[in-house]
């Protein structure tokens, strides 16, 4: 496999990049994150999908070192955008390889040091399939990290990757509603039901809930009204560049 092949190179010649998806509070519109998702610009194929690329790396065994590379490039730009007041959280996925690795927590809080970013900037995604291989160590990992200060949430929630056990093992602050239930919102009363039963679930337990996927004004009002936290969704924004980051926040605040 040739694409398993040159993901080292990806690494070393630059062809990674993160881009941001912004997260806003849904009450007052305002910026309060964004997500950073992991982009291949390959050199023959052009732009490789990440669901394609995450799941051969984990495969062959790449993944530490996609991550590695891709916690240190988001530090280094909490530090950038720090250093121009923008202030920001950025939530970042990990695989499943990440919380078994046994170094992941030393990593990550160097990392932090090293930017002088602080813990609470830093948000990690995680799902069900993130923890399966070996829950007692990944929930030991996390619940180190967490005691340093960095935030966790549950991503994809509600489909087969989270399920509510998610809820009582995890040291969760935040649970994010997966698109599957967010993007027909306005026409669907299934899911309408469904995500107001999330929220309000997220909620008596002490959780923050952020949906994603939210692509139009009648969902945006919907969620907005049932209390939900944070959105997450092209309507806000699609992933951007960290180059037009800085700008996107000073048009947005
Ligand atoms: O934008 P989107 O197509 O990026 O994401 C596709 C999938 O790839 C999502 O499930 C997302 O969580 C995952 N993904 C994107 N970036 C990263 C990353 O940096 N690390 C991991 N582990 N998964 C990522
Ligand atoms: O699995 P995870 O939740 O980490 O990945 C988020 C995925 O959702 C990314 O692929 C991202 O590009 C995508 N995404 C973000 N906002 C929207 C949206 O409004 N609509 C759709 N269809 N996808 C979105
Ligand atoms: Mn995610
Ligand atoms: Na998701």
């Amino acid at each position: 496999l040739k694409l398993v092949r040159d993901l080292q190179g990806a690494v070393t010649e630059q062809q990674l990049f993160m881009v941001y998806q912004p997260q806003i509070a849904a009450h007052s519109g305002r910026l309060t994150g964004f997500e950073a998702l992991m982009r291949w610009q390959h050199p023959e194929f052009g732009f490789v999908p990440p669901d394609e690329f995450i799941s051969l790396a984990e495969q062959f065994g790449h993944m530490t070192m996609l991550s590695q590379w891709m916690i240190e490039t988001v530090c280094h730009q909490l530090a950038e955008w720090n250093a121009l007041g923008h202030r920001v959280r950025v939530a970042i996925n990990l695989s499943a390889r990440d919380v078994v690795d046994p170094a992941l927590s030393e990593r990550l809080t160097r990392a932090l040091t090293t930017h002088d970013v602080a813990a609470d900037q830093l948000t990690l995604e995680v799902t069900e399939s993130t923890i399966i291989q070996d829950p007692v160590l990944a929930v030991s990992v996390l619940e180190r990290l967490r005691l340093a200060g960095v935030r966790i949430a549950i991503d994809d929630y509600g489909t087969g990757y989270s399920s509510l056990s998610q809820l009582r093992t995890l040291p969760v602050r935040e649970l994010k509603i997966d698109k599957s239930f967010v993007l027909k919102l306005d026409e669907r009363e299934e899911d309408r039901i469904i995500v107001r039963s999330t929220i309000e679930l997220g909620h008596n337990l002490g959780l923050e809930v952020v949906a994603e996927g939210v692509e139009t004004a009648a969902s945006r009002t919907l969620l907005s009204q049932l209390g939900c936290n944070y959105l997450q969704g092209y309507l806000i924004s699609r992933p951007l560049a960290a180059a037009a980051v800085p700008g996107w926040i000073e048009h947005n605040q």
